[in-house]
């Protein structure tokens, strides 16, 4: 029997017969996944300096302990209800919100959460060997953080297709744990989550970029009129922001380093010659999983985004921010790609519901690459870190039919085979980040030469604390 102590939850579980029986017979796949695929070489002996969630108030959400990783106790957790919530957008504004997923929208809403689900074991795959390679036990620590994490919110996504989409959910729960990353029989269903992440450049840039985009679209799924999902997600939210923070600081003290190794070579020596990582190779990062996370936002024109919104399943980010809810006049303006050529035109808004939620997500971005840039600043470095244009390396969308370069100038094909190279990080760029990184750093204190320390450690322990135990 799972006890409720075993799964910390707000969701009554050990009054729920019918979930604790779904979920008995989930978890024991679900810890040989995690065995199988999560970090390698880290599943017995090393204890890990972990917070795990334990309730939603700000006390027990902080709770701070050791732990071998396979016996994290993943929880399950709701944001608390607002009272007499109402549907805040689209055809049913104004009607209380649902508690039950209603017949008509089950296919939709499940659609939604399990893609929203792939993602979160697909990360943890993708981040599975980072562990051999860490540039010191913080950032260990930090990594291990967001794959139990994302382990979490795996079982967030998991409870709801147990408790509400019946026999379907209960498959769609078990494939969640079949489909692999960049397996070629049975990928995981959006692109950037069979991507490799095989350095620690790839790992700041997704938390940052890619964690981004689950911060975009869960900021939507919050304000979905099956309240369910609105706590599920609004709880999720709240970690999503450490993934960021973790991706935003570690490329900060990448920089930070940088900086000084440049300062130390004169300004005018290339870095990699002391075992930096030079600013071209940083942005040429910046500019793939940026635009691997823009194609994560789905097409620009999508009438299943309009028909999300009009059926109150996904709204916009912060909705109470603008002042038209129903949507079903306003047009969009934006840049089109027709017969080969770009023009400016207008589209009806509801289709227009990707971009929207896309162009909150760039001006996320953009305050981040502009919070780096301080610190190229801050060193009287000229050099600056920029986002590259939305039409750039797109896979999904309309631009994908094209090439453009990072400033958003069409290229021929050939154009883009011959410079393709100077923008994306290139085989010779990861068999370097693969060279300074071939000796992880296990020793309390010590950094990789190529990342600074941080400037604080975790939840008041200092920085050379020992994050990650071994236990032998
Ligand atoms: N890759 O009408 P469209 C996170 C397909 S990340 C491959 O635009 P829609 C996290 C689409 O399936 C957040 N295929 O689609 C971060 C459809 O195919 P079919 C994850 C793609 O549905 C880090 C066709 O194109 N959250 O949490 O409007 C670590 C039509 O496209 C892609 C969600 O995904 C793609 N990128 O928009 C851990 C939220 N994009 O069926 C976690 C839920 C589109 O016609 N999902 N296609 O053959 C959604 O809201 C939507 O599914 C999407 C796509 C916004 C993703």
């Amino acid at each position: 029997m799972i006890s409720a102590e075993r799964i910390p939850n707000n969701v009554g579980l050990s009054s729920n017969k019918r979930l604790q029986r779904a979920l008995e017979h989930w978890q024991p796949k679900y810890i040989q996944w995690w065995r199988d695929m999560g970090p390698q070489g880290f599943q017995d002996y090393h204890q890990v300096y972990v917070r795990t969630a334990v309730s939603v108030d700000p006390s027990g959400w902080a709770h701070f302990e050791y732990v071998k990783l396979p016996e994290y106790r993943w929880g399950i957790f709701l944001a608390d209800p607002v009272h007499d919530r109402r549907i805040g957008f689209g055809d049913f504004m104004g009607q209380s919100v649902w508690q039950e997923v209603p017949g008509e929208f089950r296919n939709q809403l499940r659609r939604l959460v399990v893609t929203q689900g792939d993602t979160e074991p697909a990360s943890v795959e993708q981040q599975r060997w980072l562990g051999q390679r860490c540039p010191s036990l913080y950032d260990l620590r930090n990594l291990f953080q967001v794959n139990v994490e994302e382990g979490r919110h795996l079982w967030a996504m998991v409870y709801l297709l147990h408790s509400y989409f019946g026999r379907d959910g209960r498959d769609e729960a078990e494939e969640l744990l079949e489909r692999q990353s960049g397996n070629r029989d049975k990928p995981r269903i959006l692109d950037a989550f069979n991507e490799p992440i095989e350095n620690w450049l790839d790992f700041f840039m997704f938390t940052m970029f890619t964690d981004r985009d689950g911060k975009s679209q869960l900021l939507s799924l919050s304000e979905s009129s099956l309240d369910p999902l609105s706590r599920t997600t609004r709880f999720m939210l709240t970690e999503e922001a450490h993934h960021m923070f973790v991706g935003e600081t570690g490329i900060a003290r990448i920089l930070e380093r940088t900086c000084q190794l440049m300062k130390q070579a004169g300004f005018s020596e290339d870095v990699r010659k002391m075992g930096g990582i030079d600013l071209p190779t940083i942005q040429k990062f910046i500019n793939l999983w940026f635009s691997l996370s823009l194609d994560l936002h789905g097409n620009e024109v999508s009438t299943n985004a309009a028909s999300y919104f009009a059926n109150g399943l996904k709204g916009r980010a912060y909705e109470e921010r603008w002042d038209d809810h129903s949507v079903s006049e306003a047009m969009y303006e934006l840049e089109l790609l027709k017969d080969g050529r770009l023009q400016r035109g207008h589209i009806p808004m509801r289709t227009a519901m990707n971009e929207v939620l896309r162009d909150w997500y760039v001006g996320d971005c953009q305050n981040g690459v502009t919070r780096w840039n301080r610190i190229l600043e801050r060193h009287g470095i000229s050099d600056r870190l920029r986002l590259p244009d939305r039409k750039f390396n797109r896979g999904i969308g309309m631009f994908s039919a094209m090439h453009f370069d990072p400033f958003g100038q069409p290229l021929s094909d050939a154009e883009w085979e011959r410079r393709k190279d100077e923008w994306l990080p290139n085989p010779r760029d990861r068999e370097y980040l693969l060279s300074i990184q071939a000796e992880p750093v296990y020793e309390p204190g010590k950094f990789a030469n190529y990342i600074a320390p941080p400037q604080r450690g975790i939840k008041g322990a200092p920085v050379n604390f020992e994050y990650v135990r071994t236990e032998l």
